[in-house]
């Protein structure tokens, strides 16, 4: 396998999914078949759902804080801190994972594009979002200090916009004009799901070379350069060529 390759006239943007955390015990979404307790995860997982039944969304945020507060980073994730060590400024990790265990192992330059599990915001007023353990298991709504308002998780859910910063930040690294060769690198992703699934396009559009490594094959796995099939965190620590 041709491997790849991370010199000094290299930029590399990595896009991560749920199959990058599989390894450390979270489970992905596909892999729930979509449902959460028989609900479908856009029953608790939109704006919708929080208005018809906040106590249920309540309860699904909290089985998930609960169970990702204990779980440790595997080698994938410790391999892309390699490689940002070595790439500096020129990495850059997009995450579709709320779970924060990038940041947990070590990654520094990381755009949370859906948010992050453990941090809270009110749903009915614009006060910052504040980092948040607590758990409400029995789906006890809680309120704002500021309004009396609702808190939510500060997750971005089916039907709302992504922070437009973060899609910025995107971008740029995308269109960045520096002489360097751009890679893209997506990982433990169906590709199902928007606006990421649409980023190895425009790294197309910016003629970078595309790699995709998965399990299974994605949704958009014809959109790569490279596949590269099989766990992340047994892949990801022997891929990449450091020069
Ligand atoms: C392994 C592995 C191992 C396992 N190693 N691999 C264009 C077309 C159609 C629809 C849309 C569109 N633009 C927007 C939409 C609507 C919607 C969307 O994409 N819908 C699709 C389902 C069709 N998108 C949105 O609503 C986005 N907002 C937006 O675009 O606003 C503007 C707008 C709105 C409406 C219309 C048009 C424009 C927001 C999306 C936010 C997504 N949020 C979620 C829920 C958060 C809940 C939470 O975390 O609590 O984020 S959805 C859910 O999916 C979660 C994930 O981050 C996301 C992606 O899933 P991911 O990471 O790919 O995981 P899986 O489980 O799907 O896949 C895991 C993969 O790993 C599998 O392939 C395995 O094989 C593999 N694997 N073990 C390697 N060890
Ligand atoms: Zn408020």
């Amino acid at each position: 396998m041709e491997p790849l390759v991370l010199d000094s006239k290299t930029r590399l943007l990595v896009l991560t999914g749920a199959g990058v955390s599989a390894e450390s015990g979270v489970p992905t979404f596909r892999g729930m078949d979509g449902l959460w307790e028989n609900h479908p995860v856009e029953a608790v997982a939109s704006p919708q759902g929080f208005e018809a039944n906040p106590s249920l969304v309540w309860r699904f945020y909290s089985q998930r804080r609960a169970g990702a507060a204990d779980v440790k980073p595997n080698p994938g994730h410790d391999a892309l801190v390699r490689w940002e060590e070595h790439l500096g400024d020129r990495f850059l990790l997009a995450t579709q994972n709320v779970d924060g265990l990038h940041t947990k192992a070590g990654s520094r330059r990381v755009v949370d594009m859906h948010g992050n599990l453990f941090r809270t915001k009110c749903a009915d007023c614009p006060r910052e979002p504040f980092a948040d353990t607590t758990v409400h298991p029995s789906g006890t709504v809680p309120r704002c200090d500021g309004c009396g308002g609702r808190l939510r998780p500060d997750i971005v859910w089916f039907g709302e916009m992504l922070d437009p910063g973060d899609l910025a930040r995107i971008g740029e690294f995308i269109t960045r004009k520096d002489g360097t060769r751009l890679v893209f690198l997506a990982a433990g992703t169906s590709g199902a799901v928007w606006p990421a699934a649409g980023i190895v396009d425009e790294v197309r559009s910016a003629r970078g070379d595309t790699w995709l490594v998965n399990y299974e094959s994605a949704a958009n796995t014809e959109r790569f350069h490279h596949f590269v099939q099989g766990l992340s965190g047994q892949v990801l620590p022997t891929l990449a060529k450091l020069v």
